[in-house]
């Protein structure tokens, strides 16, 4: 008979030290006294905030110092694994000894998006803090989204504590980085208090965080870690201005679903106090005002969420019993108390057409194509998705989504074809305004950072797309550009980026404002290898068709009629048969494909297929396929199409 093993194997072990010492952590928040400090981390995109958040966790023990953990534990959306980066703003609490000893305070951290497109995410959580860590890389120093988000943060009155990261990055420049993020607080107009912002240098990835930059050379200040970081938070970071006799106010930032719990409406109680059963108002944006029992609190415990029976002043919960609630709106004690006010967020700047996809591959790959699923799919985005927004067309099968930039859309589309939808999708088209008498266009702001050599191809570029450059700093090899643009000539200017400067070239963008239009943008200069076929693609005709452009396709993929297969260089579209055999020709047969060499196909990302497109044209995404169309599949009505206008 085997003998059963007492002790368990390492893995498991390790397992259950994770869960003893994750009940170890959860209790100790739960029980401790409550003195509080919220903060958002806001940075320009990839400049560190989530990778510190790892080691607050870690220096806090949230992990044990030797659990495996994944990098950027915060991340936990698939799409932000895959694409590394932040797309929702995310909640963590952790437990700070003050300085001088007493009882822990608790630490409430909203890791936030550092991409232009989902500054919503920080327009709405800056809301609930009441300090944040401004992340400066060392070596690109302040970005178009450092100055978006630092803008809304002073806006907002935080005293925000300026970290200068990645101190450890070849070429990093630390005190340019400073005097960088000097002059932005300068030229935001900071007040004397909050120019007056701590600083430490250091680097969350190792995880240190020092006062001075000497220090990070020296190997025993570096031990003290993120010590004198948490410090800085006690002593600079006010704790919540919070009364906890007023009557009870709580302000909706953030929204989660729950398939047992419903909504949950996650944002900070301003005043007052509440027990679970308590019945409170939740005043709409229109005024009405909807009584409904509180059913359940969640406080965070490092990374887990808890239950609780009552919350406070101060705190950072999340609030179940309330289904029909949004963002920004107000929870309160009773049907006279006052909601709290309501803060307008930037507009959404671009437009775009969605709908069912109505190709003769549809419902092939997609499980949920009407009308009717993608309508409802896209209003429930809406309520957790501040930034978007969703309006029904003419048609029944099309509806206009509004967002911020390209890359919020294409994560929509993205995140829809992995639940299973078929959509069709348009070019991202900008919003225009009508304000006395004269057209206006959003404006953006562009950083360019290149290598000097690709200078003049990137400059004729930004110039065709109505850019106009601002500054242009050279430090060593690299160049970097600070541009005006508007944001109709942004859409595809990073694709063309990625060509002409074989990947090397990086950007950034923020909204600036509506300005009278610019005049005209060419955008795409080639024409399309467009389908007059039915079929499937043999290597016979595209090895003829490789003659005349770029191919998107390979042998043995299924074509239709209006499908684009490829580019050409020539301006006007061409209208091929790539689904063409031998037997047809007059040609001996001697096995399709035989000898033949293809070029592989160029094979798009959604984000670029959507802002490669022309006006006329779709992106067909399925769960397996990106395909290119003309929005009209028949030749001549095309045609007839495009005569009329
Ligand atoms: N050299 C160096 N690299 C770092 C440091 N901290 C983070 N990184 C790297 O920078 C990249 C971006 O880090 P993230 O933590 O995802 O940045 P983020 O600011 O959260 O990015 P978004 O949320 O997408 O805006 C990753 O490749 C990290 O490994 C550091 O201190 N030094
Ligand atoms: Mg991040």
């Amino acid at each position: 008979m085997p003998l059963v093993n007492p002790f368990p194997d390492q893995e498991t072990f390790s397992v259950i030290l994770d869960t003893l010492h994750a009940l170890w952590y959860a209790s100790a928040l739960f029980f401790m006294p409550i003195s509080i400090r919220n903060i958002a981390i806001i940075a320009h995109v990839d400049h560190g905030k989530t990778t510190l958040v790892d080691q607050i966790l870690r220096q806090t023990g949230v992990f044990r110092s030797n659990q495996a953990m994944v990098d950027c534990v915060m991340d936990s959306m698939d799409l932000e694994r895959e694409k590394g980066i932040t797309i929702k703003a995310k909640n963590a609490s952790v437990n700070l000894t003050p300085p001088g000893g007493g009882d822990p305070i608790l630490l409430n951290i909203v890791d936030t998006p550092g991409h232009a497109d989902f500054g919503g995410e920080v327009e709405r959580i800056i809301r609930m803090v009441d300090g944040a860590l401004l992340v400066v890389d060392a070596y690109e120093g302040p970005q178009a989204q450092t100055k978006f988000v630092l803008k809304k943060a002073l806006a907002q009155g935080l005293r925000p504590i300026v970290l200068i990261n990645k101190v450890d990055r070849e070429h990093a420049d630390p005190h340019h980085a400073l005097d960088q993020v000097f002059d932005l607080f300068v030229s935001l107009h900071a007040t004397d208090a909050q120019l007056d912002f701590p600083v430490l240098y250091g680097s969350g990835r190792a995880g240190f965080m020092l006062p001075h930059l000497e220090d990070c050379a020296d190997e025993s200040k570096r031990k003290t870690g993120l010590q004198t970081l948490f410090e800085t938070i006690v002593r600079h970071v006010p704790p919540p201005q919070a009364d906890e006799n007023g009557p009870f106010q709580f302000l909706v930032c953030n929204l989660g679903y729950d398939d047992h719990l419903g909504r949950i409406a996650y944002g900070k109680i301003m005043s007052g106090h509440a027990r679970v059963g308590e019945t409170t108002y939740a005043v709409h944006t229109d005024g009405n005002r909807e009584p409904a029992k509180l059913t359940m609190f969640i406080s965070f415990a490092g990374l887990a969420q808890k239950r609780i029976e009552e919350i406070h002043a101060g705190n950072i919960v999340g609030i179940t019993g309330f289904e029909e609630i949004a963002i920004g709106e107000s929870i309160v004690a009773t049907p006279e108390t006052p909601a709290l006010p309501f803060v307008e967020i930037d507009p959404p700047t671009i437009t775009m057409t969605m709908g069912v996809n109505d190709g003769p591959l549809s419902g092939r790959e997609g499980k949920l194509v009407t009308a009717r699923n993608i309508r409802d799919r896209l209003i429930r985005e809406t309520r957790t998705n501040v930034s978007l927004s969703v309006e029904d067309t003419d048609s029944g099968n099309l509806f206009t989504v509004k967002a911020r930039g390209e890359m919020q859309i294409a994560i929509l589309v993205e995140q829809m074809r992995r639940e299973g939808f078929e959509v069709i999708v348009s070019r991202p088209e900008v919003i225009y305004r009508k304000e006395g008498g004269q057209t206006l266009e959003p404006f953006e702001e562009l950083f360019v950072e290149i290598s000097n050599e690709k200078l003049g191809p990137i400059l004729e570029n930004i110039s065709r797309r109505k850019g106009h450059v601002l500054n242009m700093e050279h430090h060593g090899n690299q160049v970097t550009l600070h541009a005006d643009m508007p944001t109709r000539g942004l859409i595809g200017f990073e694709t063309d980026l990625v060509n002409q400067t074989s990947g090397t070239g990086i950007m950034s963008h923020a909204f600036r404002e509506y300005r009278p239009v610019a005049g005209e943008i060419l955008s795409r200069l080639t024409g399309m290898l467009v389908s007059m076929e039915n079929g499937i693609a043999t290597s016979y005709a595209l090895d003829m068709l490789q003659e005349r452009g770029r191919l998107f396709v390979e042998p043995g993929d299924p074509i239709y009629v209006g499908m684009i297969v490829g580019e050409c260089p020539r301006a006007e579209d061409l209208n091929v048969n790539p689904c063409k055999t031998k037997h047809l020709t007059n040609m001996r047969s001697v096995g399709d494909g035989k000898g033949i060499m293809l070029e592989p196909p160029l094979k798009m990302s959604l984000e670029r297929a959507i802002e490669y497109i022309a006006a006329d044209e779709y992106v067909e995404t399925t769960p397996q396929s990106i395909r290119l169309r003309k929005r009209v599949l028949n030749a001549v009505q095309r045609k007839r199409a495009a005569i009329k206008g």
